[in-house]
């Protein structure tokens, strides 16, 4: 049956792992699926994909999907690539209009849905839209919709051999391998979730363990579970078995303790060995761990000593140094591994595996395949290694070009050939990631002892050209799509979306309101905005804070510098400290 199966690169990989090794585990119910299960699984599902286009021909076809962080997940996503069509994760939490505007934009052909969401899927479909025109394209790979800084979420296109040479890249720079264990915490819609923690691994034969949607306690129990003390000795086996979760002895935590036992219960006792998520992930971790029972805390930061969990990632926002220390200390020399990615090209820059090229502040190196460059926004001028402006460092533009760069942005050649610049070498364009960086060389790294690729000058992210890109727990929000929303309510006449420094979030969403001369008397509350955009917008795009004034100051272009307003506006809503 798998023989039917396209011979991309990632089924080639899966049907040469032990076929008797795990693909992957539903931690909470402690379910677990093979390898030798997953093609023929496939095959299936990709059948009753033909059964349900009523042809079997769906090539290039966007197929969309609404499923939970589970092995049918797994399996309708490697259904589709095996189709030869585009695999479109959507977001089970999103609005129905936020889903419907992808479903459309994507002309997607169709909208599989797990039990779970049939009525949300049903919700979705029912939602009007205007029937776009006819789709002409070909092959497999996947799309993912990312924010932008002028308009609605666009799709990005990544055919199979982008994804295919992320995977490789990422492989050969953290070295996963079939012992591996993965914890999945993160949402299946994004890069991070998807390439990094679910088609690498499979790649590589590790076992996936979903665990979603993230929750602190339950990932401290997880953790901890293999390296709890049972009968006065340290359980560290891997075996898979269920061994309960030891209470304290009779103290005040015993009931917690208790609960969590009953609640994962079913939870394996193989250490995991493989984390990857996103800054505020770390910071949850580090602020609920103190509330754990004793024993679970004693054990969790064993499982988390680099002796047991080999590599800890983070990525997709920067990783402030004190989290990167707490999560050292707290683990007794854990170091966390930072690595710079985007949807559009996959993980770009990346730290090394060893901990000498774990810098503070940096993302490294250019990962194996991809080419890194940095330009200077304003002149243009490529920045070299020597670069000196006024005896400072001189930072640019981050460019990216190779196999894993996305192909365009989904119906959209203006946006796709803004964002490329021709090379000059006849080797192809660039992608620009509009994020701004330099590059300084640190004497006690890139010595290339995590690989050739981790040598020389390391790149230092310094933040993003355009005010209007906010980061928000990891999840890109666009400033003018939020601010576009909030115009379209009657009570609004001017609004400006601003970035707000956070310790907890890295950035929180603010809007700086003037309501229109009607509403002025009754005022506008971060309730009432809640309520008005609630069925608009994904609940992280809603502003977190909130200011109504009397005028917006602008330039003599009208504009709005967002830079001096946030600190005028919200100075008192910074929170450095909110860990
Ligand atoms: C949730 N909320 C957020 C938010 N996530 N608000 C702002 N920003 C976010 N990212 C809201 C919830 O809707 C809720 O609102 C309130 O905050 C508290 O929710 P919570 O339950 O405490 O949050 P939680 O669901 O635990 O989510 C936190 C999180 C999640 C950090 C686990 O945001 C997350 O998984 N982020 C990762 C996203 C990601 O995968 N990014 C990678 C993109 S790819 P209310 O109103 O209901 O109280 C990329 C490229 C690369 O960037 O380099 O990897
Ligand atoms: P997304 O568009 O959601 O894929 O997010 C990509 C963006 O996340 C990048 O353009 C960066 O701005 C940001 N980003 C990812 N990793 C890092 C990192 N390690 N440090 C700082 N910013 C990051």
């Amino acid at each position: 049956m798998a023989s039917t199966l396209p011979r991309l690169p990632l089924f080639e990989a899966i049907s040469k792992h032990d076929p008797d090794s795990t693909a992957v585990v539903h931690c909470l119910s402690g379910r677990s699926f093979k390898y030798g299960g997953l093609l023929p699984d496939v095959a299936r599902t990709r059948d009753r994909l033909y059964e349900a286009a009523g042809k079997s021909d769906i090539r290039g076809e966007r197929i969309a999907f609404l499923v939970e962080n589970s092995y049918d997940y797994v399996v309708t996503l490697l259904a589709i690539l095996a189709a030869r069509a585009i695999a479109l994760p959507l977001s089970p939490p999103f609005p129905p209009a936020e889903l419907q505007y992808i479903l459309s934009h994507s002309e997607a052909l169709l909208l599989l849905h797990s039990a779970k969401y049939s009525t949300k899927a049903q919700e979705v479909l029912s939602t009007p839209f205007p029937s776009p025109d006819d789709a002409d394209f070909e092959g497999a790979g996947m799309m993912l919709y990312t924010s932008g800084t002028t308009n609605r979420p666009k799709g990005v296109l990544l055919p199979e051999s982008a994804l295919t040479a992320q995977c490789r890249s990422l492989i050969s720079a953290w070295n996963y391998t079939p012992r591996d264990r993965l914890l999945h915490v993160l949402p299946l819609h994004h890069i991070h979730g998807t390439v990094n923690a679910v088609l690498t691994p499979l790649f590589s034969g590790s076992t996936i363990e979903f665990l979603f949607p993230f929750n602190a306690d339950a990932v401290w129990r997880r953790f901890a579970k293999p390296f709890l003390q049972t009968n006065g000795s340290t359980n560290g086996n891997r075996n898979g078995s269920t061994n309960g979760i030891t209470t304290t002895n009779g103290d005040s935590t015993s009931a917690t303790a208790a609960d969590g036992e009953a609640k994962y219960a079913q939870m394996s006792s193989a250490p995991i060995t493989f984390f990857t998520v996103v800054p505020t992930v770390y910071t949850r971790l580090l602020s609920t761990h103190p509330g754990l029972p004793a024993p679970t805390a004693m054990a969790a930061r064993t499982a988390i000593n680099p002796a047991n969990m080999r590599v800890s990632i983070s990525g997709s926002a920067a990783l402030p140094t004190p989290v990167k220390r707490a999560w050292r200390e707290l683990s007794h020399g854990n170091v966390l591994l930072e690595r710079y990615g985007m949807t559009e090209v996959g993980m770009a820059l990346s730290c090394g595996l060893d901990y000498q090229d774990r810098v503070d502040g940096s993302v490294g190196w250019p990962l194996p395949g991809v080419e890194a460059r940095l330009v200077d926004p304003e002149t243009k001028q490529l920045v070299t290694e020597d670069s000196v402006e006024g005896g400072r460092e001189h930072s640019g533009e981050i460019q990216l070009r190779g196999a894993s760069v996305f192909r365009e942005y989904w119906r959209n050649p203006e946006a796709t050939a803004k964002e490329f610049v021709e090379g000059d070498d006849g080797k192809g364009r660039w992608f620009k990631t509009g994020d701004i960086a330099l590059r300084r060389p640190v004497a006690t790294a890139g010595k290339a002892s995590s690989g050739d690729w981790a040598q020389g000058s390391m790149y230092f992210i310094l933040g993003r050209q355009s005010a209007d890109i906010i980061k928000s727990g990891g999840e890109k929000v666009s400033a003018l799509e939020i601010e576009r929303e909030l115009l379209s309510l009657p009570e609004v006449a001017e609004a400006a979306v601003l970035a707000v420094p956070s310790g907890k979030w890295g950035q929180k969403v603010g809007a700086v309101i003037v309501l229109h001369d009607g509403y002025k008397a009754k005022g506008w509350k971060p309730m009432d905005m809640r309520r008005a955009l609630r069925d608009r917008l994904a609940n992280y795009k809603i502003p977190q804070v909130l200011r109504v004034v009397e005028s917006i100051p602008r330039n003599a272009m009208g504009k709005v510098n967002k830079k001096t307003l946030v600190g005028a506006v919200f100075k008192d809503d910074f929170s450095g400290d909110e860990m």
